[in-house]
C-alpha cells in the first residue's frame, strides 16, 4: 500500500493520520506552499515534516518584481508624455522653418535626385547652390571638400545617398557645446546684447526675459540704447509684457551710465538675470564700437573676471555681411555666442552654417517669429531635422 493510500484509508482509525491530513490541508491553504515530506517509518506511523523555506524571502522578492513592473509602466507613461512634447516641439519648429526647408534645402534635395553621376560638374553646381543660400564661399568650400572626401572614403556611387550624407557633414560644422546661456543660481548673471540696427535685439531681449521669468528668475532689463527715444519705449513695452523690471535713462543719456545703474539695481535687488539692450547705430560705426567697448569695461569692472554672456544678434535673412559684423563685434566685446533671428522669414538661412565655424562661437537661440514664444533654444539635431527634408 502506498503512503498516500495509507493516509486516506486509515484516516479515521488512526488519529495521528487524521492530524497529518489536517496538517497537509492547513499547509496547502497557506500562501507560502511549504514543502511537505511524508515519512513512513518502520512502525507504520506516518509523520509529517515541513521543509521550512526562508520565511518572507520569496514574497519579498515577488513583491519587488511586481513593483519593478509597476514602476516600469509608470516610467513608460512618463517617457511617452515627454516624447510627445518633444515631437510636438519638433513639428512646431518644422512648421516655423517651412521657408528654409522648402526653399534652399529642398532645392538641394531635388538637385541630387536629378543627378545620376557624381562628377566635377555636380560638385560645381552644388557649390553654386550653397553659395546662393548665404553659406558663403569660404564655408561652401569647407563643406564641399568634406563631402567629397566622405563620398570617396565610403565609395558612394548612388547620388541619392548624397543628400543624407550632406546633412551629416553640415551638422558637423555646427558647434554643439555651450549652446545654452550660462545662468548660475544665486548670482547676478549678465547678458549683453549687441548687433546692428534692426536685427531683432530688443525683441529678442523681450522673449528671453519672458523665458527666464517663466522659469522663476528675477530679471531686469537695461535700456542701453539711448540713441532713439523709441528704442527705450520699445524695451519698456517688452518689460511690461514679460513682467521684467527695467532701468532706463532719457534719450541721449550716456549708455554706460545706464548700464552702471542697471548693475547697481541688480545687486541691490538680488536680481538673477540682467539683460542689457544696446544701440545698433550711432552717428558713425567708430562711435558705436567705442561705446560698446566702454560698456564692456563697465561690466568687467563691476564683476571682475566672472563669465558673462555677450551675445551678437544676427538677422538670419542677411547674407555674408553677418560674418564681418561678427568679426568686428567680437573684437570689442569678446562674444560668447550668437542668436540668429528671422529664420522664419528666409528661404536661405545658410548663415547658421557658417557663423559658428568661422567665428568659433556657438549659436544659443534662434528667432522663428515675432511672438514672445518664438525664440527657440538652439538644438543642433532638432534644427538639422527641421530644415532637411
Ligand atoms: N519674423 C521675425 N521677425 C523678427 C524676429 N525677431 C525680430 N523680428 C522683427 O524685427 C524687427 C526689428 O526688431 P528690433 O527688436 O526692433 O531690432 P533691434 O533694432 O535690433 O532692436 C521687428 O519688427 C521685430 O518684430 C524673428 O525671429 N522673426
Ligand atoms: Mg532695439
Amino acid at each position: 500500500m502506498g503512503i498516500f493510500n495509507k493516509i486516506f484509508n486509515k484516516k479515521d482509525k488512526n488519529p495521528e493520520n487524521k492530524e497529518g491530513i489536517n496538517n497537509i490541508k492547513n499547509i496547502e491553504k497557506t500562501e507560502e506552499k511549504k514543502l511537505v515530506k511524508v515519512i513512513n517509518d518502520e512502525t507504520g506511523k506516518i509523520g509529517l515534516e515541513t521543509i521550512k523555506k526562508e520565511p518572507q524571502e520569496e514574497p519579498k522578492e515577488e513583491l519587488k518584481e511586481e513593483l519593478k513592473e509597476e514602476l516600469k509602466e509608470e516610467l513608460k507613461e512618463e517617457l511617452k508624455e515627454e516624447l510627445k512634447e518633444e515631437l510636438k516641439e519638433e513639428s512646431n519648429l518644422r512648421e516655423k522653418l517651412t521657408k528654409p526647408r522648402t526653399g534652399f534645402f529642398s532645392k538641394l534635395k531635388t538637385f541630387f535626385s536629378g543627378k545620376s553621376l557624381i562628377d566635377d560638374a555636380m560638385y560645381d553646381e552644388m557649390e553654386d547652390i550653397l553659395i546662393q543660400s548665404d553659406i558663403g564661399l569660404e564655408m561652401t568650400t569647407k563643406i564641399v571638400s568634406s563631402l567629397e572626401k566622405e563620398i570617396k572614403i565610403k565609395g558612394i556611387k548612388d547620388t541619392k545617398k548624397i543628400y543624407p550624407l550632406l546633412k551629416e557633414v553640415m551638422e558637423r560644422f555646427l558647434i554643439k557645446e555651450n549652446t545654452e546661456l550660462k545662468i548660475e543660481d544665486g548670482q547676478v548673471n549678465i547678458i549683453l546684447v549687441v548687433g546692428v540696427n534692426g536685427v531683432g535685439k530688443t525683441t529678442t531681449i523681450g522673449k528671453l526675459a519672458s523665458k527666464f521669468i517663466e522659469n522663476g528668475k528675477k530679471v531686469v532689463l537695461g535700456a542701453g540704447d539711448t540713441f532713439r527715444a523709441a528704442a527705450i519705449e520699445q524695451l519698456e513695452e517688452w518689460a511690461k509684457r514679460s513682467k521684467a523690471d527695467i532701468v532706463k535713462g532719457k534719450q541721449g543719456d550716456d549708455p554706460g551710465a545706464v548700464v552702471y545703474d542697471t548693475l547697481e539695481y541688480a545687486y541691490e535687488k538680488n536680481v538673477d538675470v540682467v539683460i542689457i539692450d544696446t544701440a545698433g547705430r550711432l552717428h558713425n560705426k567708430n562711435n558705436l564700437m567705442k561705446e560698446l567697448e566702454k560698456i564692456n569695461n563697465i561690466i568687467k569692472k563691476k564683476i571682475g573676471d566672472r563669465y558673462y554672456e555677450s551675445i551678437l544678434v544676427i538677422d538670419g535673412t542677411t547674407g555674408q555681411n553677418a560674418i564681418s559684423q561678427a568679426k568686428e563685434f567680437n573684437e570689442v566685446t569678446d562674444l560668447t555666442g550668437f542668436i540668429i533671428t528671422k529664420l522664419d522669414g528666409t528661404a536661405k538661412g545658410g548663415i547658421v552654417f557658417s557663423i559658428s565655424e568661422l567665428i568659433k562661437k556657438p549659436i544659443k537661440f534662434i528667432g522663428v517669429g515675432e511672438k514672445i514664444s518664438d525664440l527657440r533654444e538652439f538644438d543642433v539635431r532638432e534644427y538639422i531635422n527641421a530644415i532637411f527634408d
